[in-house]
């Protein structure tokens, strides 16, 4: 008898160059065994030397395209990636709360507040920021900025463990479960330490960091990782340990690709890798 999969949900925008976005997020619920939905919310114009331009979706489209998997197929998780607008990140709130979605319904949803390309182009309209701290923060089981998302949601300019901790507090104070403050950004630093807290648990992830400029999609792959682990019904600190598993083998087999910065790849979990 054919079993079906756990499902997992991306609301995000999409990349052409098929390296983040919608596209890195559906080869990793793949790779980890989950059956991956997308509401699209935005178009990108990119390859591997940045993002040319970007049109955004009608909040209708977004909204329906959620409305539809979940009514019909459920989703046992989801997360949201590039979300461009305050409009669409409040219809996006509006509706997972109809489709009971995210924090205290059961059904995790993490929020991976994109606000910029790997290039610094930037992918989120800036007085969208408020409306993610005060829309999605609450709803959030788990949100995983990286530092310059950090600096703009909070202020706090992360520059090691100690900053790291400060921020996991201010990020707190929004109002989600768990914060993961990404350290990947922290060049100097040999190691790649990620900090997750719930406010009264701070759990220090130590990992390796690779000699490599192809980091495109990492961020996506590690959300969508984590997500995927959720939706399988893991506890967060669990999924999040299995993300960080996931995201440094997909980092470690990073390609280049095009003239600019290639994709994380999570192939190697295709090829029997665990
Ligand atoms: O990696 C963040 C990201 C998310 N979503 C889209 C992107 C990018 C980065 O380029 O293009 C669509």
């Amino acid at each position: 008898m054919t079993t079906t999969p756990r499902t997992a949900l991306t609301i995000a925008g999409s990349d052409s160059g098929g390296g983040a976005g919608i596209q890195a997020d559906l080869r990793t619920f793949f790779a980890c065994g989950v059956h991956g939905m997308t509401a699209i919310t935005a178009v990108t114009v990119q390859n591997s030397l940045g993002v040319e331009g970007f049109t955004e979706i009608g909040v209708d489209i977004v909204t329906a395209q959620i409305k539809a998997v979940a009514g019909d197929m459920g989703v046992d998780a989801a997360k949201t990636g590039m979300l461009a607008t305050v409009e669409i990140i409040q219809a996006v709130a509006k509706t997972l709360d109809e489709v009971h979605i995210g924090r205290g319904t059961g059904t995790p949803f993490v929020v991976d507040p994109v606000a910029a390309s790997m290039h610094g182009d930037p992918l989120l309209r800036e007085e969208a920021l408020e409306a993610i701290r005060t829309e999605l923060f609450p709803r959030a089981t788990l949100v995983t900025p990286n530092l310059d998302e950090v600096r703009l949601l909070t202020g706090v300019h992360v520059t090691g463990e100690t900053t790291q901790r400060e921020a996991a507090d201010a990020l707190l104070a929004f109002g989600p479960e768990w914060v993961l403050v990404k350290g990947g950004h922290l060049h100097d630093s040999p190691r790649c330490v990620d900090l997750l807290s719930d406010g009264s648990r701070y759990v220090r992830l130590d990992g390796p960091r690779h000699a490599t400029e192809h980091t495109h999609g990492g961020g996506d792959t590690l959300a969508s990782a984590i997500t995927a682990s959720l939706a399988k019904g893991m506890a967060v600190p669990d999924a999040v340990g299995e993300g960080k598993r996931f995201i440094e083998r997909s980092v470690a087999q990073a390609y280049p690709l095009g003239k600019g910065i290639g994709p994380v790849s999570p192939f190697w979990r295709l090829a029997g890798g665990n």
